[in-house]
């Protein structure tokens, strides 16, 4: 039997149920657990993506005066790093044109400027999805899809396949602003959404959106840890340096020294639990054997996995996802907003 997938974006409506905690907050560990206003406010942000219907304005959040202290001190912290250790494709963009546009220019530049003129980045001011996903579209075709939680493997990764990424809309717990145990809007905004604007980068995520359509549970278990080594914890070769693509590298200072410092302080070190290892494991790109590492979700990652560029990425993956094998071969079209199967 072959498992449900969504044959036409608007049945992404159908995709709702998240797993865990995320919307609920039924972890104890949680900082916001204790904190009743906390609560009610994620409840109420929570509530708006699940309202949320395909074809309808993204909800837009007038964020409080403490939402915006907290992403001012994320948005900081991370940008002088991020001059550090982000790869070259998070920091800048470069459109290659489509036939008709041969005769301009090529577009490039720097990436946040971009987002602080088209999207309301700024130190003081927590973007809207709707700005955000309006600018994607224009750039890669890729949209943003508000939810309340984190969502099963296969539902997430199904939603790529349309070039549709799924996006929280609250924001961690003010107590510790350099900390969250889930994806919150500054996981989604400062890790995820810059690299979306890239085209090899959104091509290989739909890749793996696609290759998730109708696969067995072992296969989604497989492109879940592909998506993990790559897309929230991939690094890049750039010269003599390890930069950072994966947005749960790019949204954790933590992180971000642990995987492309030459030598993490003892400090950072604590931070992620690494008691007796220095530094994580770096091994080559191999989709295969990503496919079948284990990975600590609490922890610092012990091993990562580095490509030599993201093309090199993006053909390594293409490649294993055509090795996985399925009944049909799923493809997306973009006009009617449907998948083909053939
Ligand atoms: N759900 C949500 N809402 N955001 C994510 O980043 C996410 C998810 N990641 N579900 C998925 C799981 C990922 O860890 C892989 C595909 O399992
Ligand atoms: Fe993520």
């Amino acid at each position: 039997e072959v498992p449900w997938f969504p044959m036409n974006i608007r049945e992404l409506d159908l995709t709702v149920d998240t797993l865990d905690g995320g919307t609920e907050l039924i972890n104890e560990d949680h900082p916001g657990f204790n904190d009743p206003a906390y609560r009610e406010r994620r409840f109420e942000i929570v509530s708006l993506a699940k309202a949320y219907k395909h074809g309808e304005k993204l909800p837009r959040v007038r964020y409080t005066e403490q939402e915006t202290a907290t992403w001012q001190a994320v948005y900081e912290r991370l940008g002088s790093l991020h001059d550090k250790w982000a790869c070259r494709e998070y920091r800048s963009y470069s459109t290659s044109l489509p036939l008709y546009d041969l005769c301009r220019q090529p577009d490039e530049g720097e990436m946040l400027p971009q987002m602080e003129k088209y999207c309301g980045y700024a130190v003081n001011n927590i973007p809207q999805l709707g700005d955000i996903s309006d600018f994607l579209q224009q750039r890669t075709g890729f949209t943003l899809r508000p939810i309340s939680g984190l969502l099963s493997a296969r539902d997430f990764l199904n939603a790529l396949a349309f070039r549709v990424f799924y996006s929280t809309q609250y924001i961690r717990h003010h107590g510790n602003p350099f900390y969250t145990p889930e994806p919150d809007i500054c996981h989604e905004l400062l890790g995820h959404v810059p690299l979306f604007a890239n085209p090899a980068f959104a091509d290989f995520s739909q890749e793996i959106g696609l290759a998730s359509l109708a696969a067995t549970d072992e296969d989604v278990a497989k492109l879940a840890a592909v998506y993990w080594f790559t897309v929230e914890f991939g690094l890049l070769r750039e010269g003599e340096d390890v930069k950072a693509f994966g947005a749960g590298v790019l949204s954790s200072f933590g992180e971000m020294e642990w995987a492309c410092a030459d030598v993490p302080s003892q400090e950072c070190r604590e931070m992620g639990s690494m008691k007796e290892q220095l530094k994580p494991i770096l091994r080559p790109l191999d989709p295969w054997e990503a496919s079948k590492q284990e990975y600590p979700i609490t922890t610092y990652q012990p091993v990562m996995f580095c490509a030599e560029s993201l093309e090199d990425a993006e053909f390594r993956i293409a490649q294993f996802c055509d090795s996985l094998t399925r009944p049909f071969f799923p493809q997306y079209d973009p006009l009617t907003q449907t998948i083909r199967v053939t």
